[in-house]
């Protein structure tokens, strides 16, 4: 339904647990071949977007999570000239991505262009960079590109897609994650969303060590989204032999003095691992 009233949206996780915006107007309401897609303006953070009822992103948080996602990987990458964002319809991943100058360019894969279309005009405030000319922006499956593209390998791989249902559900296979490899330089860099380790434990869990097969270095990484449940959401980073504590100071440096959550000290301490995670993945 779009129009004004005072209501609130629930992302329902189960009979225990929901998370609820009160929400002053609807703006738009579709459905996509591939799901539906909704748009409303909330007291607490500006427009918000969901997909398939479950948050994605608002105007007002949305920078926590597109900050971890991308610049743990574009601080400590040795090149970053080709980057590759996989999903990510919103534009927040390629907008941070494309902040650094040594960024020649970055092909974005959304299988959903009405993702695009919706975000653009609704949620103009996030995605700013679409006009940048080093951006390529196609409309196919990720999973199909990743294993079929013939491509030049990227410096950087990133990965922002949502939960394991509907359409993004390749995108947690392990013939995915193998595809990513083969499409990454030899010292490529691989960050994903990884899910809450509160809720989802089991699938983030599977994620590292399905990870941990092809890629000899897998980190995991923490930090909070306001509009994700549970408190505690994770980003996980992978690689041939690069290490994500070994910070490129003049990138960080650079970065940090326009970034609003992401900083040198947060991109160490993200690497901590609580003791009940650090025990299940040692297992
Ligand atoms: N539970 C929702 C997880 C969604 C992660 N991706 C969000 C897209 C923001 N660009």
């Amino acid at each position: 339904m779009v129009g004004t009233m005072n209501e609130w949206y629930d992302e329902v996780f189960s009979d225990r647990l929901r998370f609820g915006l009160k929400v002053k107007r609807f703006l738009y309401s579709g459905r996509s071949p591939f799901q539906k897609i909704e748009v409303f303006d909330t007291y607490q953070f500006g427009r918000a977007l969901a997909l398939d009822s479950i948050y994605m992103t608002s105007e007002g948080e949305e920078y926590f999570y597109h900050e971890m996602l991308v610049h743990p990987a574009l601080t400590t990458a040795p090149q970053i000239k080709r980057v590759l964002v996989i999903g990510g319809g919103d534009g927040g991943t390629v907008r941070e991505v494309l902040r650094y100058k040594e960024v020649e360019k970055v092909v974005m894969v959304e299988i959903d262009p009405m993702v695009v279309e919706v975000c653009r005009k609704y949620l103009a405030s996030i995605g700013t960079a679409w006009d940048d000319p080093r951006l390529e922006l196609k409309f196919e499956d990720g999973v199909a590109f990743a294993q079929e593209a013939n491509v030049d390998p990227f410096d950087v791989i990133l990965l922002d897609g949502s939960d394991p249902v509907g359409p993004a559900e390749g995108l947690f296979s392990e013939a995915f994650y193998r595809a990513c490899h083969r499409l990454l330089t030899p010292n490529g860099v691989f960050a994903l969303q990884s899910e809450s380790p509160v809720l989802f434990r089991d699938v983030f869990v599977s994620i590292i060590k399905t990870l941990r097969d092809i890629f000899p270095l897998v980190r995991p990484y923490f930090g909070t989204v306001p509009i994700y449940s549970a408190g505690m959401w994770s980003w996980t980073f992978a690689s041939q032999c690069v290490d994500p504590l070994e910070i490129i100071d003049e990138r960080v440096k650079m970065i940090e003095s326009s970034t609003r959550y992401y900083n040198h000290a947060i991109h160490k301490a993200a690497f901590a691992l609580p003791n009940d995670i650090k025990k299940e993945l040692e297992g």
